[in-house]
């Protein structure tokens, strides 16, 4: 069984945004191994201003999880946690993004199901980038050729990235 590595962007602003970013660790780790978790990040909501501030995460995981089945059980644990898509880039309950798999590029469309990877706007925003760098700074963006800390340093985002310090310190 072949194992590939995957980087997972989370991120929660409705409710007990903490609990959704464990509940969300939690269910994964049915489908895969979750090898490293960054920091938890309060961040200023980009895109659509207008709404609450986000919990943000980045994970490592490892699968045996083919792009398009990986993709299936991140839409299988948004809908276990309550999420319901109404305004596109607007409150969620969980989000749950790949950013990378291996070093592999795809942009396809299989069952009314579109995936593109990388990411398309993982190196544009500020609350991927920073906790990306944080577990690793070295990573090569597979088209663009450049580290995660090399395009943390030319973002144009300057919405908000702060650590996050849970009350009662959870
Ligand atoms: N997700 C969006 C739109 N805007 N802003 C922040 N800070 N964090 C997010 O996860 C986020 C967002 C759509 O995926
Ligand atoms: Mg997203
Ligand atoms: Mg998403």
């Amino acid at each position: 069984m072949s194992e590939h590595t995957a980087f997972i962007g989370l991120g929660s602003n409705l409710e007990d945004r903490l609990s959704h970013l464990a509940a969300a660790r939690d269910a994964l780790s049915e489908w895969v191994t979750v090898e490293r978790a960054s920091s938890v990040y309060e961040t200023a909501p980009v895109d659509l201003p207008d709404q609450p501030w986000f919990l943000n995460q980045v994970l490592i995981i490892r699968c045996a999880l083919a792009p398009f089945a990986l993709l299936e059980a991140c839409l299988t644990i948004e809908r276990r946690l309550g999420r319901v898509r109404t305004v596109p880039k607007g409150p969620r309950t969980i989000d749950l993004d790949i950013l990378l798999y291996d070093d592999l590029v795809i942009d396809q469309e299989h069952q009314g199901l579109r995936l593109t990877i990388p990411h398309p706007r993982l190196h544009l925003r500020r609350f991927v980038l920073v906790p990306l760098c944080e577990l690793a700074p070295e990573r090569k963006h597979p088209i663009l050729g450049r580290t995660m800390i090399e395009l943390l340093a030319s973002v144009p985002d300057e919405a908000e990235v702060r650590l996050y310090v849970a009350p009662g310190g959870r």
